[in-house]
C-alpha cells in the first residue's frame, strides 16, 4: 500500500480534509476507528498528522490508517458525550480570545483555558473589542496575567488597534484561536490572514453567548504561519488533572505552596495555608483564587471519572 503523511485541516461528519504535498485529499478513517482511539470524542483534530492511503481510482480521496504522535494538544472534556474533545493539535500558540464586552469579559473562562493549556504551547491572551471600552477592573486583571507570566494584547478587529502587534507575535507560528462564541476569533483571523473569508456573524440578540458561527475547527496555513479557527465554546471542562495537582496549574501559587503547613495542601481550608495567606495579602489575585476553588470543586464533585 502506498502511504502518505498528511495534515488534518478539518473534519466534518467523519470526512477529513488532509493536506499533503500541495494537494488536499478527502479521507475517511479506515475501518471507522483508529487503533487505540475508540474512547475519544474526536480521534482526529485540526493540526493532527496522519498516515493515509490514496484511492487508486479517485485520486483526491483516501483512507486514514494512523494518527501520528501529537507534539501537543489543546483539549477539554465534552460533557454531552462524556469524553475528551481535542480542539487543536500540534500547535505553537494558543490564542485565548476574550472580549471586553458583547459578550462580557469572563476571566473564569480564560483561567480554565490556561489550566488546560499544555506547557509546550505558548499562550497569548487576546482581549478583543477594545473599541467597546475596557473597564478598569478588566485592565487590572490583564496586568495581573502579565505579572504571573502570561502575555496579553488588548486589541480591536473593528478599529485595527494593536492588530499589527498581534500579527508580529504569531508570525511564523501555527496558532489556534480559541474562546467563547462571538468574541471575534474569525473576524480577527480575517484581518490577520485576508483572503480566506471565514464566516463571521453578529452575536445573537437573545443571549450574550453568541450562536456559534464557526462550526468546525479549520487549519489554514500560509508562508507567514498558520492558524486554526475553532468554534466558540461555552465551557472549558477540565479533565486529566487530579485535585492534588490543580494548584500546579496556577503558576503564581508556586511561590507560596511550598510554605503551606500541611503538605499536600488543597489551599481550601487547611490551617496555615500560605496560598490563602497570599490571597489575603493581595499577592495572588482573589479572582484567580476563586477560579481555582471553582475548578477544584468541579474535580471533587466528579471524582475519579472526571480524570477520564
Ligand atoms: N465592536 C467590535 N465588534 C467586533 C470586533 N471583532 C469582532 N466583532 C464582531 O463580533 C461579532 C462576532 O464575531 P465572530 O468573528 O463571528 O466571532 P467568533 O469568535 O468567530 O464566533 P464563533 O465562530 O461563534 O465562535 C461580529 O459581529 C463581529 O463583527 C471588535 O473588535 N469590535
Ligand atoms: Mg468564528
Ligand atoms: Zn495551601
Amino acid at each position: 500500500m502506498n502511504l502518505k503523511d498528511g495534515l488534518i485541516l478539518t473534519g466534518i461528519n467523519n470526512i477529513y480534509s488532509v493536506y499533503s504535498e500541495n494537494s488536499t485529499f478527502l479521507c475517511e478513517i479506515k475501518g471507522k476507528v483508529l487503533k487505540g482511539l475508540a474512547n475519544v470524542y474526536n480521534p482526529l483534530a485540526a493540526g493532527d498528522k496522519v498516515r493515509f492511503s490514496v484511492d487508486k481510482i479517485s485520486k483526491d480521496k483516501g483512507m486514514i490508517v494512523e494518527r501520528l504522535e501529537r507534539r501537543n494538544e489543546f483539549a477539554r472534556w465534552n460533557n454531552k458525550r462524556n469524553r475528551p474533545q481535542t480542539i487543536a493539535a500540534n500547535i505553537d500558540y494558543l490564542i485565548c480570545v476574550a472580549s471586553s464586552g458583547n459578550p462580557p469579559f469572563r476571566p473564569r473562562f480564560i483561567d480554565r483555558m490556561l489550566v488546560m493549556a499544555n506547557e509546550s504551547i505558548k499562550i497569548l491572551i487576546v482581549l478583543n473589542k477594545s473599541d467597546l471600552g475596557v473597564d478598569e477592573a478588566v485592565k487590572l486583571r490583564m496586568k495581573d496575567y502579565k505579572r504571573i507570566g502570561y502575555e496579553y494584547i488588548i486589541c480591536s478587529a473593528e478599529t485595527g488597534d494593536n492588530i499589527d502587534t498581534l500579527k508580529n507575535i504569531i508570525s511564523g507560528n501555527i496558532s489556534a484561536f480559541v474562546g467563547q462564541s462571538g468574541v471575534g476569533k474569525s473576524t480577527l483571523l480575517n484581518i490577520l490572514y485576508p483572503g480566506h473569508k471565514l464566516k463571521t456573524a453578529e452575536i445573537s440578540l437573545q443571549n450574550d453567548r453568541g450562536k456559534h458561527t464557526t462550526n468546525h475547527s479549520k487549519l489554514i496555513f500560509e508562508e507567514t504561519g498558520g492558524f486554526i479557527d475553532t468554534p466558540g465554546i461555552r465551557e472549558i471542562e477540565i479533565f486529566g488533572i487530579e485535585k492534588g495537582s490543580l494548584g500546579f496549574h496556577f503558576r503564581e501559587f508556586a511561590d507560596f505552596a511550598g510554605n503551606c503547613k500541611f503538605q499536600p495542601c488543597s489551599h481550601k481550608s487547611e490551617p496555615g495555608c500560605a496560598v490563602r495567606k497570599a490571597v489575603e495579602d493581595g499577592l495572588i489575585h482573589s479572582d484567580r483564587y476563586e477560579s481555582y476553588l471553582r475548578i477544584l470543586s468541579g474535580i471533587e464533585q466528579k471524582g475519579m471519572d472526571y480524570n477520564g
